[in-house]
């Protein structure tokens, strides 16, 4: 089944033709539109007219995250805000998140290559799909809501928490697809058996997506909840999900290739490499208008396979992430830079800089513990003082990364100290 045959079989010569024609389009769209790149292509000496075939994409020099927090909040935006319709936003590195904007045409293209994602996984217009993705400036839950909407599901906007209440629902409308994390499905799952309504439940079909998850953890999920689950792949800076899921096949993840020309990179120097090779993926938006994106370093690794599939998708798989460049954490679905930890810290005296971001997995939910060293032992004598600074922490923490944290003081030198690079981050989530 296809949402759209005719785009989703192209030969690879029509889908090269159709991205360099969107490539030299962009190019010129960028280079008009927005001061940022229009200064950057400058200096390169790129024009839409020196975009001869797609390899000729190398002259144009490469967008990162730390460009859109330079340019924030709008910067980046091809279109006055009159022409934007939608905001969402994600984790930036430090204090400000990093945000981006939807025109008209954008969320139709984005509605499309949901749909497009959704029908590969098997969904149709008799399911009835419940969303358990959080609502809000996080992208995965409109993205799956409006995707699922157009094929004709019935949609059940729940968004995340509140997971008694969510099975019940689950089981009085007889639910048929699942879209949450695989995490929070794992959790569902086991909530449900604790419930005793496991058996109750209708799940056929689970769409999990924005963070990692093995082989082993899917299965497992799929032999508690009755699903069969597809891993999607996306994030904000480029639409949100959208960008990559997997078909009943599941050899990879089909990318919408007349929306996104995907690069492999290695991340030390630079270099694009032969097709097929593993590395940090390099994606340029090719329809994109609100925030368009010129060669974006993800940061996340991964593989290309240009091979067809079996299910007659000709779209390139990309293999599932295998890990990052960065330190950016997944907690709780939500993106965690330890930086932005750093930047909240910094503002506050009487502690040191040292630092260490605990994360443990109970119940099938991440947690996340700050502990932080006191500058000395003067605040250790007034409790008062101690709780208002922890609280104070909290608070800014909270603001910053969106997720609760448990914010540990601890005394003066008591964490360990480092010769070479820090290693702040104890992730202990594979050993629970
Ligand atoms: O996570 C978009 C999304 C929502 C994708 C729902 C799929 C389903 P961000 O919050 O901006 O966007 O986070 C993007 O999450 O760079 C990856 O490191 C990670 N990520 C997203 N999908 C997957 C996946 C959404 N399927 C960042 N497997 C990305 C592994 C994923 N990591």
């Amino acid at each position: 089944m296809f949402f759209q045959k005719d785009a989703e079989t192209m030969s690879r010569k029509q889908i090269e033709d159709l991205q360099l024609e969107r490539l030299k389009w962009l190019v010129d769209y960028c280079s008009k539109n927005i001061p940022f790149y229009h200064d950057r292509l400058e200096k390169a000496g790129v024009t839409a007219d020196k975009i001869k075939c797609l390899e000729d994409i190398k002259y144009i020099p490469y967008t990162t995250k730390a460009d859109i927090r330079d340019n924030y909040p709008f910067g980046l935006f091809g279109q006055p805000t009159k022409n934007i319709v939608r905001i969402h936003a994600s984790s930036g590195t430090t204090g400000k998140p990093t945000v981006v904007g939807y025109t008209k045409n954008d969320i139709e293209n984005w509605t499309t290559c949901m749909a497009r994602l959704c029908v590969a996984s098997g969904a149709t217009e008799d399911d009835i799909a419940q969303v358990a993705f959080g609502y809000g400036l996080f992208t995965g839950a409109l993205g799956l809501h409006y995707g699922l909407e157009r094929i004709g599901a019935t949609v059940v906007p729940t968004s995340s928490g509140n997971t008694e209440k969510q099975i019940m629902l689950m089981q009085d409308f007889q639910t048929t697809i699942l879209v949450a994390t695989p995490s929070y499905a794992q959790y569902i799952g086991e909530k449900a058996r604790e419930m005793g309504v496991i058996d109750k439940l209708n799940l056929r079909l689970g769409l999990f997506g924005s963070e990692g998850c093995t082989e082993e953890l899917r299965s497992q999920i799929e032999k508690t909840l009755g699903v069969f689950a597809t891993d999607n792949y996306g994030m904000s800076e480029l639409m949100g999900p959208g960008v990559s899921g997997e078909c009943r096949h599941r050899c990879g993840l089909h990318i919408n290739e007349d929306h996104f020309l995907m690069e492999v990179i290695d991340p030390e120097t630079l270099d694009v490499l032969p097709k097929g090779s593993k590395g940090e993926l390099v994606v340029t938006t090719l329809t994109k208008e609100g925030i368009p994106m010129l060669r974006y370093r993800t940061k996340d690794i991964t593989q290309i396979d240009y091979d067809t599939c079996k299910c007659g998708r000709t779209f390139a798989r990309m293999s599932k992430i295998m890990g990052r460049t960065d330190d950016m954490l997944k907690i709780r679905g939500v993106n965690v830079f330890p930086s932005q930890i750093e930047s909240v810290l910094m503002n506050f005296n009487n502690i040191a800089p040292h630092y260490q971001l605990v994360i443990t997995r109970a119940k099938f939910t991440d947690a996340l513990e700050v502990k932080i060293e006191l500058a000395d032992g003067s605040l250790l004598e007034n409790y008062s003082e101690l709780e208002n600074l922890r609280n104070a922490i909290h608070h800014d923490l909270k603001t910053v990364l969106g997720i609760e944290t448990k914010v540990s003081l601890v005394e003066h030198k008591s964490l360990e100290r480092f010769q070479g690079k820090a290693k702040r981050i104890l992730d202990l989530r594979n050993e629970s």
